[in-house]
């Protein structure tokens, strides 16, 4: 069921947000330029992660395209624009920190990938926490071609994601991989003929579990990224301590030898 709103939302020109069961969607709408992402599309897109943040009924986060692109990349006609080393720096200093917004949401996120997704397309979908391909969807990194570099995160997530080699074959070729190859690498998580509808049912297991353990989870392999092992099962130690104070540890525990369902409340 869609939320009625007590939240103000703000006018958002080249995005839609609605959420569902739980569920915010947030699709990308401006399918005249296979949704590509301008400055003002981008500063949409930080805004959202404000409204997300904001919002208690958000459990997860699912990212789609209008049409049939997921994001078709940075707007290329803006970026022919660009004047000099220092305005192209700050532009992919301001596209990092929208991608960071979305990346660092407590709420697990996913791209439906619902068709293309290339350059800066496929880094905002590299931000996400989850991937789904549909069928029919083309995933790249084609900056290259342009005579760029990915700069909103790709030259970092992807190898982080499937390794040095594997990303530097996408990246030097700039080539196009289909969803099935892309499941291959390890860039998606599912395949499926319908992205969304398919993201919709993750989201539905996802959010059966008690959401602040979620949010603990996530945090714990975010921190433990850049972290040696030894650290970073510190953290994994300390987040632990913090799930078994809450509320939904009890409940967890105790439906389970009640043999019933949970009902989490996030407390
Ligand atoms: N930017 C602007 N307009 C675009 C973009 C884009 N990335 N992609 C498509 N469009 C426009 C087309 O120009 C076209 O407009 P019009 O109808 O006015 O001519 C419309 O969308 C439809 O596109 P096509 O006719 O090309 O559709 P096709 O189905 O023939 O082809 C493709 C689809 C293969 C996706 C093709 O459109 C394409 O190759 N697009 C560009 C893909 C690309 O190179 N993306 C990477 C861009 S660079 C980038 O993302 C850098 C990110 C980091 C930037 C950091 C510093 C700012």
């Amino acid at each position: 069921m869609a939320q009625e709103y007590t939240l103000e939302l703000p006018e958002f020109q080249h995005l839609s947000y609605q959420v569902e069961s739980g569920a915010a969607i947030v699709t990308i709408k401006r399918p005249q330029a296979l949704n590509a992402l301008s400055q003002d599309l981008m500063a949409e897109i930080a805004e959202v992660a404000g409204v997300i943040i904001q919002d208690p009924e958000v459990q997860v986060v699912i990212f789609t395209g209008e049409g049939k692109a997921f994001v078709a990349g940075a707007d290329i006609a803006e970026l022919s624009e660009i004047k000099d080393a220092f305005a192209a720096r700050e532009s992919a200093i301001f596209g990092q920190a929208v991608m960071g917004e979305i990346s660092s949401l407590p709420v697990p996120t996913i791209a439906a990938i619902n068709g293309y997704a290339l350059g800066g397309g496929l880094e905002l979908a590299l931000a996400c926490d989850l991937r789904v391909a549909s069928t029919k969807a083309k995933l790249g990194l084609p900056e290259v071609g342009l005579g760029l570099i990915p700069g909103y995160g790709g030259t970092q997530r992807l190898p982080r994601l499937i390794g040095r080699g594997r990303a530097l074959d996408l990246i030097f070729t700039g080539r196009h991989v289909s969803a099935e190859e892309a499941l291959s690498l390890g860039i998606v998580n599912r395949v499926a003929e319908d992205a969304l509808a398919a993201a919709k049912e993750l989201a539905a297991a996802i959010r059966k579990n008690a959401p602040l353990a979620l949010a603990l989870a996530k945090e714990s392999v975010t921190r433990g990224e850049g972290l040696e092992l030894a650290q970073a099962l510190e953290v994994e130690a300390d987040l632990f301590g913090y799930a078994a104070t809450t509320q939904d540890m009890r409940e967890g525990t105790r439906a389970f030898l009640e043999k019933r369902a949970p009902e989490f409340k996030g407390e």
